[in-house]
């Protein structure tokens, strides 16, 4: 069944874990529908630099897209390029955005910035079956637990790790989860039943479904998309209330002018609609016009609450924009009304993570 071209669901998943847990590898798999090679071969498509192609290491925050149609198929075929994502969505009824995320200590902050800035609906945390929780992983996951984005884990490489090393892994992984700083219910994902019991209950944060997957073989990655398939969004359209656009990213396109993208946390914003983009380092606000938008590379009239957009702007100086503290709206009021309720999470004995949600 075909479905209006601009009507699906828009679901935000943040991937996370430690350095070569095989992230960017899943991804390619999930939304070319190749298998890897073990050595690299399906992260390819997920790499946005040269050096990155290079050094086989995410540094920045990817993206690619897997559409479900109405009937739960997946719509990606093996040789989508970058342009076919209109193509995708256009036969849609459920997109996924992936959200590639760099395991590397060294490119946490951007990491932390892909989890914050993109508003992510849930954290998929893969950790390498022969490596365990090692590095970045318990960070990752005290990110997600901090941000109270449910979280479920996707444990790779199976078909290279001896099955006591997985066993000792999968029982420290399963005690963490349950630890008092994490309070998770920690769930194997064996079955399809599994997957709609685990996709049914995930709604509550406290549950955590676990898969065990091979990027080379395909062990198991049926059930991993079946879940992926029955998750719907966590954030509300709220037609009602005063749009609201977070900034993620800026660009200067030729031709075109400033194109700002980023996700529209409530409200509706149409076409040559007129909003406030602030605030300046003075705190003033400009109002600005949208010339064009577009979703997941699709130009549409308008977009709503809970979906990813770029505009292109009229007359705005980059320098002006500062992605992640510059939002754009109706109401300027509402940018100040910042969420601020004080957590301490101590996930391990060595980390810390402070997070908070306050009116001020
Ligand atoms: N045998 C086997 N190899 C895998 C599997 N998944 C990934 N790999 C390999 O593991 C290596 C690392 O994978 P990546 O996808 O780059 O890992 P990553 O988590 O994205 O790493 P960073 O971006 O640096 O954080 C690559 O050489 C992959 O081919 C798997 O399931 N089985
Ligand atoms: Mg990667």
């Amino acid at each position: 069944m075909e479905v209006d071209d601009t009507d699906f669901m828009e679901i935000r998943v943040a991937v996370v874990g430690n350095v070569d847990a095989g992230k960017s590898t899943l991804l390619g798999v999930l939304t070319h529908g190749e298998l890897d090679n073990g050595r690299g071969y399906a992260r390819q498509r997920l790499f946005r630099h040269k050096h990155e192609m290079e050094s086989g290491r995410t540094s920045s925050v990817g993206n690619d897209i897997l559409g479900f149609d109405s009937l739960g198929n997946v719509v990606n075929k093996p040789d989508h390029g970058t342009l076919d994502w209109v193509k995708i969505c256009e036969k849609s009824s459920k997109v996924i955005t992936f959200i590639d995320l760099a395991g590397h200590e060294r490119y946490l902050k951007t990491t932390v910035f892909g989890m914050t800035g993109h508003a992510p609906d849930f954290g998929m945390l893969m950790i390498g079956a022969n490596a365990g929780i090692v590095g970045m992983t318990k960070e990752h996951l005290g990110l997600a637990l901090a941000l109270s984005v449910p979280v479920f884990v996707v444990v790779t490489k199976i078909d290279m790790c001896p099955p006591n090393v997985l066993q000792d892994n999968l029982k420290l992984l399963i005690r963490i989860l349950k630890s008092s700083g994490c309070r998770k219910v920690p769930v194997m994902v064996k079955t399809k039943d599994d997957v709609i019991v685990s996709a049914t209950n995930f709604v509550s944060q406290r549950l955590c479904p676990i898969f065990q997957v091979s990027n080379v073989t395909g062990e198991n990655l049926e059930l991993l998309t079946m879940f992926l398939n029955l998750l719907k969004t966590r954030m509300p359209s709220q037609d009602d209330k005063p749009a609201e656009f977070q900034i993620d990213d800026t660009y200067s396109v030729p031709g075109v002018g400033t194109v700002v993208s980023g996700t529209t946390l409530a409200g509706v914003i149409r076409l040559n609609d007129t909003l406030l983009l602030g605030p300046d380092p003075l705190g003033r606000f400009t109002p600005i016009a949208v010339k064009s938008i577009h979703r997941k590379r699709m130009p549409v009239p308008e977009v709503r609450g809970g979906q990813t957009a770029s505009f292109a702007l009229k007359k705005v100086t980059l320098n002006l924009l500062h992605p992640a503290s510059v939002n754009m709206g109706r109401n300027p009021y509402s940018f100040y009304k910042l969420n601020f309720k004080l957590k301490i999470l101590k996930v391990s004995t060595n980390f810390l993570l402070s997070r908070g949600e306050r009116d001020c």
